[in-house]
């Protein structure tokens, strides 16, 4: 447990540091509101004992400073304080204080209320890997492991207000596997998925790191292609074209129809047009015989 202690008054600082040492505790010690807080910002804590009276920020200000701009992280606040009043703690409180200990705090009972501190931090900690699964859940398509068709849309939006920004191009690459149908027909669905599976893997190992391989819904891909004009994508998805032809597919070839369209770099159309241009390229590659790329 990480422990920064914001205290003005250097002998009430060596005592908390030296008892929270004794506990095994390696704590930082910042000499006031202000410098406890730039410690924050560029280290982070998970608890912060702060005494109340201090120049230049005191413990209220330090406080009610973490409170409005903490969003997805905690720091747990202990307030020091000699005073024991009422209206004290209840300000205490409303700054966002978790907790109080009366200067100079009892070592057993700084311990517990760190124990406390910690099964709180803890449980933040356990939704915060709950919630990174989640997200990676919700983004990822299950089946083949690239990016979904909600994330191919994030991801579309950003990469074209980054483009436009920096003036490049970017191309997004529409990919159809011809005769899918059939191939579930004849040989079952459980072979279809493995098809798709592979899929994703030989598009996600054509590309650059950078480019963003996304199922864009059944036998559909599409791939996002940064940087990139139009020639050079014809060039990318004929690699990935030809890349289907050395894989060594279960039960006969499989071939992919695909259709390109650049956005930018200097006109831009919004994410839709984009989408339904490269479409109307892949049903070109489609009507003239599929196997084939169209831009
Ligand atoms: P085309 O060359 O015109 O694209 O023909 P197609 O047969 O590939 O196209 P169609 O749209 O007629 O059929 C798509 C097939 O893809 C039908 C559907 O069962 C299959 N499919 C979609 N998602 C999955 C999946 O997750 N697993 C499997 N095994 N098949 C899928
Ligand atoms: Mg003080
Ligand atoms: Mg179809
Ligand atoms: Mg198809
Ligand atoms: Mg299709």
């Amino acid at each position: 447990m990480k422990i920064l202690i914001a205290e003005d008054q250097a002998p009430a600082a060596l005592y908390l540091r030296r008892t929270l040492e004794r506990m095994g505790h390696r704590p930082a010690v910042a000499p006031d509101g202000e410098a406890a807080w730039e410690m924050l910002e560029r280290d982070g804590a998970d608890v912060l004992i702060s005494d109340w009276m201090m120049p230049r920020l005191d413990g209220l200000g330090l406080c009610r400073r973490i409170r409005a701009v903490e969003h997805d992280r905690y720091t747990y606040v202990i307030l020091l304080t000699a005073r024991n009043n009422r209206d004290d703690r209840l300000e205490g409180l409303h700054a966002g204080a978790d907790d109080f200990l009366t200067k100079p705090p009892d070592p057993d009972e700084l311990n517990l209320r760190l124990q406390i501190a910690g099964r709180i931090l803890a449980v933040h900690a356990e939704l915060g890997r709950r919630n990174a699964r989640l997200a990676e859940l919700a983004t990822t398509d299950a089946l083949t492991g690239v990016r979904n068709r909600r994330r191919f849309h994030e991801d579309l939006d950003l990469l074209l207000s980054q483009a436009r920004r920096l003036r490049e191009p970017l191309s997004l690459v529409m990919l159809d596997v011809d005769n899918f149908k059939s191939f579930n027909d004849s040989f079952g669905h459980p072979a279809g998925d493995e098809v798709l599976r592979r899929v994703g893997a030989m598009l996600q190992s054509s590309v650059r790191g950078h480019d963003l391989v996304a199922r864009y819904g059944g036998e559909e891909f599409a791939v996002l292609l940064p940087a990139t004009g139009t020639e050079e994508a014809v060039l990318v998805s004929e690699r990935l074209r030809s890349a289907f032809r050395s894989e060594a597919w279960p039960h006969r070839p499989v071939t992919a129809s695909l259709g390109l369209d650049t956005a930018g770099p200097v006109e831009f159309q919004g994410a839709d047009d984009l989408i339904r241009r490269a479409d109307e390229a892949l049903y070109r590659s489609k009507r003239e015989g599929r196997d084939r790329v169209s831009a």
